[in-house]
């Protein structure tokens, strides 16, 4: 096995600490199970939080308890974020109800629906880790890869129950999935206390001993909705479909969203698309790739670590020469694509197979409490599937005619119909997870939204602009998990109630927003705001969507230097 990987062992010494605890892990074993054995902590080892990632689960501890536990010389609330892997979003209806068990059994707030389309448990204690993890084993999922240096959670967007299009390429997604998640037998071990069999000599086959030098991201998509925000995946394949046929995908690499304002050469980037490959080649090009990134990601700096950073370090003639090489032949060229719209169609549709689907508007993917209990009744007597959606929404799904009727009744008599109508700019809204659990939040954003959507409302609704979807995102640090830099409107934390307020992204995220205010308090942005609502509702052409009317009257050279306002 060692022998694929010397080129890079071989410069251990130079890496950062992270490659040497991966080495040193045995494959991801570490001292996890003792760690988990141990009675003295809610904590585990330091070492240990960075390879639980690579098991899909976080170390975290209540932010809000953390001040008043500190002053009583209490560890702080040591609790752990597990985040299920669900390529695709495709639940059935028992793994649904298996889900909910275990958010109430061992989870606190409920369950989180995430912006790659699956689910999160916060608040698990570490005695309770491995019944959940079990417990996910009995409904078939697993949390392989949802975190650490790896690929993660594989996306697919264009709704596989409107078209049979959109199905083949969900079944891509899932088989994508599959092949790229780490091979290692540490996972059955540690949590089904499975045996350990001898092991293989090539343990990791195709990540090796040292994984990849980050996190890396694969998404596929339909047009024309670019729900999953392809420009903003490491690697994002766009279905393309002639006479009714899946073609194959135009191929877009290096996309990626995460900054530190604090580090000047950190961006958010967006995928450039570079040519075309068959169906069939789809899984195999993003393992190639995945391959490139392991060989040649940055490892002695994680916050260079990222594939868009190979890819602007290397350029991308010496990236597309490589690709060939490994992949014995070069791209073919990309078809035109054309996105019109982003965020998901609230309410019913009925897909090419005449079943029916009903998506369901949930605030930030959180179902808790009512939410929850409503949902869990609603399954009683229901009979379709489930899938959860990249702007964090739910979905009913494979609902025949016949269904259709009493499930509306239902729905109204649970009082969920609500959710099949909210308010139009709710559909287009997303914000991230931040306090009280995010270790790297610095202001709230899923607990702000609820503040602040309304107050965007009352400006959209004083200029008559109620029906106007703006994409609008918030997030509680610059990290961009809510994929903020190709919004229309954006506020990304900086401290307690202080934002960077980013406009001008394209409402198909095809086009980078500008930073436009630095470390603005909520009166300032919607002071902003309206002024520019104002200015759309008198000089907008019809139909221009409110970024691009921001960039077409160059409202954004105003931000050339962006205003600092703290
Ligand atoms: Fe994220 C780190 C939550 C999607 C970029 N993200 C985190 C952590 C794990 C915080 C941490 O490292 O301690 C957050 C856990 C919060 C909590 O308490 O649950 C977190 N990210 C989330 C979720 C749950 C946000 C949500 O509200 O839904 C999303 C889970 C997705 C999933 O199911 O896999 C989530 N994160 C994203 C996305 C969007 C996407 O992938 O489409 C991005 C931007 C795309 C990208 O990766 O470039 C994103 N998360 C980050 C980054 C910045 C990475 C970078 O390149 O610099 C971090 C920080 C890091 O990795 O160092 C981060
Ligand atoms: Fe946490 Fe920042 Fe991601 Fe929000 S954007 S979940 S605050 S890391």
């Amino acid at each position: 096995m060692a022998d694929k990987f010397t080129h890079l062992l071989d410069r251990l010494e130079q890496f950062n600490s992270n490659e040497v605890v991966k080495y040193e892990s045995n494959y991801l074993r570490g001292t996890i199970d003792a760690g988990l054995k141990d009675p003295v902590t809610g904590s585990v080892p330091f070492n240990d939080t960075l390879l639980l990632k690579f098991h899909g689960i976080y170390q975290q501890d209540d932010r809000d308890l953390r001040a008043e536990r500190q002053h009583r010389f209490l560890e702080p609330n040591y609790q752990f974020m597990v985040r299920v892997r669900i390529p695709g979003g495709l639940l059935t209806k028992q793994q649904w109800i298996g889900l909910d068990d275990i958010s109430r059994k061992y989870a606190e707030r409920g369950l989180r629906i995430t912006t790659r389309q699956t689910i999160q448990f916060h608040g698990i204690r570490k005695g309770n880790m491995k019944k959940c993890m079990q417990a996910l084993r009995n409904i078939g999922l697993d949390t392989i890869a949802a975190c650490g240096d790896d690929s993660r959670g594989v996306v697919c967007g264009g709704n596989p129950m409107i078209s049979a299009i959109a199905r083949k390429v969900q079944e891509i997604a899932r088989h994508t999935s599959q092949r790229l998640i780490p091979k290692t037998g540490a996972y059955p071990e540690i949590w089904y206390e499975e045996s350990r069999p001898v092991q293989p000599v090539d343990a990791e086959p195709m990540y090796g001993p040292l994984y990849l030098p980050r996190k890396f991201k694969v998404g596929f998509v339909v047009p024309p909705t670019n729900d999953i925000d392809v420009y903003g995946q490491d690697v994002g394949f766009i279905a393309i479909v002639q006479n009714n046929k899946l073609l194959g995908f135009n191929l877009c690499v290096g996309g990626g969203m995460g900054q530190i304002d604090a580090r000047e050469d950190s961006y958010p980037r967006l995928a450039q698309e570079i040519g075309f490959v068959q169906t069939e080649e789809a899984t195999e090009v993003a393992e190639i790739i995945m391959g490139i990134q392991r060989d040649y990601g940055d490892r002695q700096d994680r916050h260079q670590a990222r594939f868009k950073y190979t890819l602007d370090r290397l350029g991308m003639p010496w990236f597309l020469d490589e690709l060939q090489k490994r992949r014995g032949k070069p791209l073919a060229a990309a078809f035109p694509v054309k996105f019109t719209k982003n965020g998901d169609d609230i309410g019913w549709q009925c897909g090419d197979d005449g079943l029916w689907q009903g998506t369901l508007y949930i605030e930030s993917g959180r179902v808790n409490g009512a939410l929850r209990d409503q949902l869990a009744a609603l399954l009683q007597q229901y009979e379709g599937g489930i899938r959860l959606t990249t702007n964090q929404n739910l979905q009913l799904t494979d609902i025949h005619d016949y269904a259709l009727p009493h499930l509306k009744i239902r729905l109204e008599d649970l009082g969920l119909d609500t959710l099949l109508k909210p308010n139009l700019q709710a559909a287009y809204t997303i914000s991230c997870v931040a306090l009280p659990t995010c270790g790297l939040a610095m202001a709230e954003a899923e607990r702000y939204l609820p503040e602040f959507l309304p107050k965007f409302n009352q400006i959209k609704a004083k200029y008559g602009l109620e029906k106007l979807p703006i994409t609008l995102r918030i997030t509680g640090c610059p990290n961009g998990c809510a994929r903020p830099y190709i919004a229309e409107v954006a506020l990304t934390g900086r401290a307690p109630g202080l934002y960077n307020l980013y406009l001008g992204g394209s409402h198909t995220g095809n086009r980078m927003a500008k930073l436009y205010a630095k470390n603005v308090n909520e009166m300032k942005i919607l002071t902003i705001l309206n002024d520019l609502m104002q200015r759309y509702k008198l000089l907008a052409d019809s139909d221009e969507k409110f970024g691009d009317f921001l960039v077409r009257t160059t409202l954004l050279d105003e931000a050339a230097a962006p205003v600092e306002h703290a």
